[in-house]
């Protein structure tokens, strides 16, 4: 091992972890007030151990001078996300940035890995501001569903206690366990979306109603008193039939009918 002062070293990526934290909280905090629905559940992040990098430099056969380039995960953000699709949105996000800078993505949902692992890795260079000036790092953002974090956490303790001795039988089971998470987002994904097109429909249903309402009540305005009141019992049967289809056909009738009272014509 070389004769490096470790703690100058990793110095800026702790505050690069730090930022970046701080960065991608107030972004959700932002979406939250902006959208009432934000993509990122939580955010977390670390500093790579000492041992990890000296470890993953002998595995990647990267020589001690080259490290800040050859690893690229020595400062480490995790972005939580309830569903798949708020993944890409994210990604969308962190593409526009200003304050960091895109070097290359992996996307392990479309090609996951060997043992079952799926995140989407974004691999950024990042500008710390030091004592000395500039200093830009490397710093790799996972984001992920918390099904896929789950399933992760448990996998990498398992890992790091068995070390490559996992019993073939146990990588299996991960194996099956992972493509079980996966069945899960895509289960709530699914949830997800139903649950937002009947939220569509309801609104829809009900802008349909509240036209035709006023519209009746123009009808009145424009003395139009037999056809509103017709208007309005044709309304109430389709309306007691839950006919949403007839009440949008008759929605189309009533604003016709009011259109050539406008123009002052006749019923
Ligand atoms: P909030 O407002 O509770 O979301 P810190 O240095 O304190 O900012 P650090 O060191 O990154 O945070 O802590 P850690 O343990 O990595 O967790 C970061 C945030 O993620 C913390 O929220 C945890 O409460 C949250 N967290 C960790 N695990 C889970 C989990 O399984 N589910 C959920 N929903 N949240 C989790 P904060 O930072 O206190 O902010
Ligand atoms: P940590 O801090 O312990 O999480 P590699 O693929 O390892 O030769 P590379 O290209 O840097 O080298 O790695 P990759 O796979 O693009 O991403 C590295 C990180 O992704 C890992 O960091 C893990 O956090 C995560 N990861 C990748 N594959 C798996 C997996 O099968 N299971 C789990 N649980 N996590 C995975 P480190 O190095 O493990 O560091």
């Amino acid at each position: 091992m070389d004769g490096r002062d470790w703690g100058l070293f990793l110095q800026p990526y702790e505050q690069a972890v730090e930022e970046l934290k701080v960065k991608f909280k107030t972004l959700r905090t932002e979406l939250k007030a902006r959208e009432a629905y934000a993509p990122i559940e939580f955010v977390t992040g670390r500093v790579k151990r000492i041992s990890s990098i000296l470890e993953k430099a002998k595995r990647l056969s990267v020589p001690m001078d080259k490290i800040e380039t050859g690893i690229e995960d020595i400062a480490g953000i995790r972005i939580m996300c309830q569903f798949v699709d708020d993944i890409r949105r994210v990604a969308d996000l962190i593409r526009v940035r200003k304050d960091l800078q895109l070097v290359y993505e992996k996307d392990y949902i479309t090609n996951y890995k060997e043992s079952g692992y799926r995140s989407y890795h974004m691999i950024v260079e990042y500008p710390v501001q030091t004592a000395i000036g500039l200093k830009n790092v490397l710093a790799e953002v996972q984001i992920r569903t918390l099904a896929m974090n789950f399933w992760a956490t448990i996998e990498h303790s398992l890992n790091y206690k068995y070390k490559e001795s996992l019993p073939e039988e146990v990588r299996l089971r991960l194996k099956t366990a992972a493509e079980a998470a996966f069945l899960l987002d895509t289960e709530m994904s699914s949830i997800r979306n139903e649950i937002i097109d009947s939220q569509r429909g309801f609104e829809e249903k009900s802008n349909v109603v509240s036209s035709v309402l006023s519209d009746i009540q123009e009808l009145y305005f424009f003395h139009r008193v037999r056809e509103a009141v017709q208007f309005q019992l044709r309304f109430n049967e389709l309306w007691e039939q839950e006919d949403a289809f007839a009440i949008r056909v008759l929605a189309d009738e009533i604003r016709s009918a009011l259109m050539r009272a406008k123009k002052g014509g006749g019923a």
